[in-house]
């Protein structure tokens, strides 16, 4: 061992924009020291709130070190200490015989971006659910609608690169909080108006990021589409539109054409709530500023809605002929600037299994049958607290005849529904790629101390499962560095991969892909639709939604991402984590209305379930509105949180999550 610190690099495993490449410092066989690393161009030094105080999440005493066996009732969270053998002699052989009775279909696996690494999150997982013949999991719950919609438009999601922000000159952040979830999205931000850019935050609520900067259209929630189209009809009726790029470059403008013109101003101030003056400023800078860049964020697609939103906004930016400038363009995602060759590729089980979307778990759980879901198998998630409709999640994870087996780093929420709860690694102790769903680096995670304990990576939980269920494809146990290599050879002469060797990533762990930053996408890349054309009409969207029987409640429920803490991650760490109770943010306005006072408990409530909130006064929630930031934990907060409210109905395409299309009662507790 080396006398004195060693300093190694890695990735944040967390699932956030930012993918902040670390520096990690080592001494005595202990990581004493995780900060940014000053040579990224996008970490540029620094971390956030949370992972600054990562050692604390990492060196935890909760951490889980051995098997755990269930010895309690379901859901009871009583568990005592078993070996790995043990544990693996038991899961093999109850996943045998309940394949053997009702077929792979019957086992489904359960996780999302708890670490977003290429091993960690999608590897021998797949491989081993598709040799089972398992159920196939949807990964929905995050970005499926927009995701699917960029693909619609442009036959991917790429846009542009995020270094170009300081060249936009005008910047709409559209459902976005990057002061609170993106936070290395700031410096590019306050570069760019720095440079002369108006930076226009449109969001229902006054976040952080709306108060920074120059604009805040705080339009009604879930009026986005009101908005847009209604901007393009400002466009349209005043000629101030890119004809011969429309013309040159895109289909679909007849159908667009007319959407747009059935939101003339008034009714488009009506549905949104914004003054007509403001849609016509909007209209006049959209039309006139260059290059401009629109950023759509998550908060635009967690709606009923989400496809439609996500059309019309990303429309605004084609029809104005925005994406021919550098800076300009429309950004959701660059998640297709990575182009690697998926580890189960080729591998998928034949003929296609069931399919099951992760946001209608709960219904999985309770009401599926032919097969019924008789194993679930978690890890990188949390789905009693994460999930919506929790109410069905929690009833599901609560049957005796369901084997639930779930690796984790931390006792959370749905350890304590498992039979079997096995240890996790943290990614400091594990090797691992990883890509962004922003920027555009591809970066080496290479382990900076071992797991403690029993703890194991993601790929060998599926190595040793694959043995326990007696499998012997030999992909299924392939080892991380062949992996690596594996992802890294296979599409290795794509051009925007040309030189991103392993042994270069050793050298310099964060690699840009070779898409120079000056390529504007779709202009100097290809648009990957069928005809090659940017598509303006929608895309086919799911029939009328059945009707929303809480559609009359009075108050319209938020719940987007907390500053402090990622999702439910964190929600141990007590530096981290919130210390007051789960909190409901309303206007002062509402609050006399209900005549509740700060530090009242409310009961929120519709027809899906019910939780107990403390409610406090905020002048960033509009009246009418209600805000919670999501997730608490379910122990800290009376065994509920906001996702007993939350539905599992999908968007109007792609399968995606309603989250902020959730209305509720509230109620005053003697
Ligand atoms: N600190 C922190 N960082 C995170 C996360 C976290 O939990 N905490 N989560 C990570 C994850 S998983 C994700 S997906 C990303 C998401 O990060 P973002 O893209 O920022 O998305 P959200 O936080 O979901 O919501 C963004 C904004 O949308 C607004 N919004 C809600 N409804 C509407 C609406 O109808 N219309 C409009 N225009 N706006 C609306 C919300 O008020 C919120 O301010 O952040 C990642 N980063
Ligand atoms: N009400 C409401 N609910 C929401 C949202 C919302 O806006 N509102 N947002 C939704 C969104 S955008 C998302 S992305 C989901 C996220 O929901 P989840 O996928 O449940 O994300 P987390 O809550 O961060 O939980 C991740 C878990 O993975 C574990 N983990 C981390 N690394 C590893 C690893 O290497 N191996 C294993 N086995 N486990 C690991 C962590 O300890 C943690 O418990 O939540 C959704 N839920
Ligand atoms: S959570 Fe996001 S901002 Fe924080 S260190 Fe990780 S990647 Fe960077
Ligand atoms: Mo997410």
């Amino acid at each position: 061992m080396p006398n004195g610190p060693v300093t190694g690099f890695g990735v944040c495993p967390h699932d956030c924009y930012d993918t902040c490449g670390l520096k990690v410092t080592v001494d005595a066989g202990r990581v004493t020291r995780m900060a940014g690393d000053p040579d990224h161009a996008i970490t540029q030094g620094f971390l956030c709130f949370k992972v600054n105080r990562y050692l604390e999440r990492l060196y935890h005493p909760e951490r889980l070190l051995y098997p755990l066996r269930r010895v309690g009732p379901k859901g009871a969270g009583r568990f005592v200490r078993a070996s790995w053998d043990d544990a693996l002699a038991d899961i093999g052989q109850r996943l045998n015989a309940l394949r053997a009775r009702w077929g792979g279909e019957a086992i489904l696996p359960y996780s999302f971006a708890g670490n977003m690494g290429l091993l960690a999150s999608e590897s021998l997982d797949r491989r081993f659910f598709a040799a089972l013949g398992a159920s196939r999991l949807d990964r929905t719950i995050c970005t499926a609608s927009a995701g699917a919609t960029a693909r619609w438009m442009f036959g991917q999601s790429l846009g542009p690169d995020p270094e170009t922000l300081p060249d936009a000159r005008l910047i709409l952040l559209w459902g976005a909080n990057p002061a609170a979830t993106s936070v290395h999205a700031i410096p590019l931000l306050d570069e760019a108006r720095r440079r002369g850019a108006r930076i226009v935050t449109v969001d229902p609520l006054a976040t952080a990021t709306a108060r920074r900067y120059d604009q805040h259209v705080a339009l009604r929630p879930n009026s986005d589409v009101a908005l847009a189209l209604g901007l393009g009809h400002q466009l349209i009726q005043s000629g101030r539109i890119d004809t011969p790029f429309i013309a040159e470059r895109t289909a679909g403008f007849a159908e667009y054409r007319p959407a747009a013109l059935e939101w003339p101003l008034a009714r488009t101030a009506a549905a949104t709530g914004l003054p007509p003056d403001t849609i016509v400023d909007l209209a006049d800078r959209l039309a006139s500023t260059r290059p401009l860049l629109i950023r759509a964020g998550y908060g635009v697609q967690r709606q009923a809605q989400s496809a439609q939103a996500t059309w019309a906004i990303a429309a605004l930016a084609v029809i104005t002929g925005a994406l021919m400038d550098v800076g300009g363009g429309f950004l959701h995602g660059n998640g297709d600037a990575f182009p690697l060759v998926p580890l189960d590729q080729g591998r998928t089980a034949n003929p296609p299994p069931r399919r099951v979307n992760m946001i209608q778990l709960g219904e999985a759980l309770t009401t599926l049958s032919d097969p019924p879901v008789a194993a679930l198998i978690v890890y990188n998630s949390n789905p009693a607290a994460t999930a919506p409709n929790q109410a069905a999640v929690l009833q599901g994870l609560l049957r005796e005849d369901l084997l639930t087996v779930v690796h984790e780093q931390m006792p959370t929420d749905t350890t304590r529904y498992a039979d079997w709860v096995l240890p996790a690694a943290m990614s400091l102790e594990v090797l691992d790629l990883h890509t962004s769903y922003w920027h555009r680096y591809i970066q080496l995670n290479q382990p900076a101390v071992p797991p403690p304990g029993e703890a194991v990576s993601n790929p060998e939980l599926f190595r040793r499962l694959a043995r326990a269920t007696g499998l012997t494809d030999p992909h299924l146990f392939a080892s991380d560095e062949e992996l690596l290599d594996e992802l890294l050879t296979t599409s290795a002469d794509h051009p925007w991969l040309q030189g991103i060797t392993r042994a270069r990533l050793m050298e310099s762990p964060s690699q840009k892909v070779r898409l120079s930053a000056a390529a504007r996408p779709f202009i100097d890349t290809p648009v990957l639709t069928p005809h090659g054309r940017i598509r303006l009409n929608p895309p086919p969207l799911a029939g009328p939604p059945a009707p929303d029987p809480d559609a009359g409640r009075p108050f319209h429920l938020l719940t987007p991402s907390r500053r402090e803490t990622i999702k439910s991650s964190f929600g141990n760490v007590a530096r981290v984590r919130p210390h007051e109770p789960p909190t409901l943010l309303m206007a002062a306005a509402d609050m006399a209305a209900l005549g509740v006072e700060g530090g009242d408990r409310v009961r929120v409530h519709n027809a899906q379930g019910t939780t107990v909130l403390t409610v406090q006064a905020s002048s960033a929630v509009p009246e009418g509105t209600v805000v919670s930031y999501a997730v608490r934990w379910l122990e800290e907060a009376e065994g509920s949180n906001v996702n007993q409210l939350t539905s599992q109905r999908l968007s109007d395409y792609g399968g995606g999550a309603t989250f902020y299309t959730t209305r509720v009662s509230v109620t005053g507790l003697e």
